[in-house]
């Protein structure tokens, strides 16, 4: 894993690798995870590469809205929404950040556990 700024979702942004698509904005873009942890997890990525919300700054701050508001829209298109669903980010090793291009992470189709493990 590297925290240069070029990840694995850098590649699905430039469509240098597949990912299942779910939702695009101009600044935005939403694909499946490849290990799914609940019967609908999608990924909420900006295009521009950010660390993590630790790394953003006040420039950022429309962008990290936009991409709230696009896994709020993930979770109404997935038919998650009224049931409910958990939005998740992982921020460095012990929050469990494995790929260090920001991303929320839009988990539900089932009763999420509190606190997480
Ligand atoms: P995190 O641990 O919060 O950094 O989550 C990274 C997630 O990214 C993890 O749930 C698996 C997913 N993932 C890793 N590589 C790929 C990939 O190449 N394609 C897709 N669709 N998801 C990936």
């Amino acid at each position: 894993m590297t925290q240069d700024g070029d990840t694995i979702f850098g590649k699905i942004v430039r469509r240098e690798i597949p990912a299942t698509i779910v939702y695009e904005t101009d600044t935005v873009l939403a694909f499946r995870d490849i290990s799914p942890a609940a019967p609908s997890h999608v990924l909420v990525i900006p295009k521009r590469p950010i660390v993590s919300v630790a790394h953003a700054t006040k420039d950022d701050a429309q962008l990290i809205g936009e991409l709230m508001l696009a896994a709020a829209e993930v979770a109404r298109q997935e038919g998650i929404a009224e049931g409910g669903y958990r939005i998740v980010t992982n921020i460095g090793q012990h929050g469990g950040q494995t790929v260090f291009h920001l991303h929320l992470h839009v988990l539900g189709g089932r009763p999420m556990e509190w606190p997480p493990g």
